[in-house]
């Protein structure tokens, strides 16, 4: 019998991430190589044409902000899996509760016998939200599954059916979340019909509508007194910065004219911070920036490291409106997911991480700032701690530029950073780096970012 060391690959490398990989970019073949492009051709003709695949590249081994992929080369990820691996891929704290987990026992589901790291969850989330009020929290899978479970829990309490969501919104792929979300191509042509009593209301989009918070919010509250009734309505969805749309911050007093809204009619006001949450946008929450108590706050994504995990947190007397059984489901819960939960929780809170997403955002800002004084293509630089975009314009006309944007992802891909783009015009780079890359890290990465600007 051989015994092979699963972390060894047939090169005898040791294939072992987390930070202690090396943190730098290294290009040993084209992107992608000849094994990823191999893998590719497999995928192509196994997976689904419908999975699409950003930067075809396949993964080896992954830590910190880093990724090296199986042809060797080491890319720097300014994408963390769509701000997922917010405290680094691999991080050490959740590998280890992970290990620790899985040796003990994999699954019980939670409806069936209950055990502790669920309502450690649960407990750290009740007290990390926005409010000192007394509140609930349940656990799902994704980010759309959470944000079902909110419009389920919104209903039960109100006894309403209509939900509110906005312009350019994403909640998920789901029937129920594809009616939320805003854009056609790709997440809903052909996938319909959708779900019934979902209407859309005009957001707040400072560079195109020029309007300040309180004027956008008349705006969207006379719609939804006019088209939809306060009476009907059980809940407003709202990303408070949007994610996929284009890190769309709202003008200021946009969000707490809203919530102040619901507040007065009786209507849930729903914080999708499924990938604002958890130190991204500098704070513990984006919520925080405007001060928003959210009656109920759907979490998933940067929540546990990299192990799908979702929750629903919020008022008392919302969350327990449902009867028992009514919220669960197979996996809600996993106690792995749990386990990598409550160490990426211990890290974002005692590990500097929203400072570090403070950090982050001034070196960005700052580069990207003094970039757009001297390339009009820069049309706007916006968000919020690491979670950064630029949308870029034609100078001539102010009209959105996909095809730059996608020059601009090409050859940053080509030259070893993983970027992605987002936006209702796919005219928006997003950066979303891990809250723990080092300063060298994040200039080298801009500087390829700048020089493809520069090439395209
Ligand atoms: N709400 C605000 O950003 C997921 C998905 C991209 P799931 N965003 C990335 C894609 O092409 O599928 C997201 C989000 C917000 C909900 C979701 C949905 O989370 O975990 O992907 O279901």
């Amino acid at each position: 019998m051989t015994l092979v060391d699963s972390r060894l690959s047939s090169d005898g490398r040791a294939h072992v991430g987390g930070p202690s990989l090396p943190q730098e970019r290294r290009l040993v073949t084209e992107i992608p190589g000849p094994r990823s492009r191999e893998l590719l051709a497999r995928k192509n003709s196994a997976v689904a044409r419908g999975v699409g695949i950003t930067l075809p590249v396949f993964t080896d081994v992954a830590g910190g902000g880093v990724l090296v992929d199986v042809d060797g080369n080491s890319l720097i990820d300014f994408g963390t899996g769509i701000a997922v691996t917010g405290v680094g891929n691999a991080a050490p704290r959740v590998v280890a509760a992970v290990h620790e987990q899985v040796d003990r026992f994999t699954h019980t589901c939670f409806m069936i016998t209950g055990y502790d790291s669920y309502v450690d969850v649960a407990e750290a989330l009740n007290r990390l939200t926005p409010g000192d009020h007394d509140k609930r929290t349940a656990l799902f899978n994704t980010g759309a599954e959470a944000v079902e479970n909110a419009v389920k829990i919104a209903r039960s309490y109100t006894g309403r059916p209509a939900v509110i969501a906005f312009d350019h919104a994403y909640h998920g792929r789901t029937n129920l979340t594809m009616a939320l979300t805003a854009k056609s191509m790709p997440y809903k042509s052909g996938f319909g019909p959708f779900a019934p009593e979902i209407y859309r209301a005009p957001l707040s989009y400072p560079f195109h509508d020029g309007l300040s918070g309180p004027e956008a919010a008349k705006r969207a509250i006379a719609m939804i007194e006019k088209q939809v009734g306060a009476a009907s309505t059980a809940a407003i969805i709202i990303e408070p910065i949007q994610g996929e749309g284009g890190f769309i911050v709202p003008a200021p007093g946009f969000l707490t004219a809203l919530s102040e809204w619901a507040t007065a009619n009786g209507v849930v006001f729903i914080a999708d911070e499924v990938q604002t949450g958890f130190a991204r946008t500098g704070a513990m929450f984006a919520s925080e920036h405007e001060r928003l108590v959210p009656d109920l706050i759907v979490t998933a994504k940067g929540i546990a490291g990299g192990l799908p995990l979702s929750a629903v947190t919020g008022r008392t007397e919302i969350m327990d409106a449902p009867h028992v059984g009514g919220l669960g489901g197979t996996y809600g819960g996993n106690p792995i997911a749990c386990a990598a939960a409550l160490a990426a929780i211990e890290s974002y809170e005692h590990d500097g991480l929203v400072a570090r997403a403070g950090e982050i955002e001034q070196i960005m800002k700052a580069r990207l700032s003094e970039r757009q004084a001297s390339d009009r293509r820069i049309g706007d630089v916006r968000g919020r701690g690491a979670m950064i975009a630029v949308e870029l314009v034609d100078p001539a006309t102010g009209e959105p530029d996909a095809a730059l944007t996608s020059r601009v992802a090409a050859a940053s891909h080509a030259a070893g950073v993983i970027l992605l783009t987002c936006g209702t015009y796919g005219n928006v780079i997003r950066f979303l780096p891990p809250l723990s890359i080092g300063d060298a890290l994040l200039h080298e990465g801009l500087d390829v970012v700048a020089q493809a600007l520069e090439a395209a």
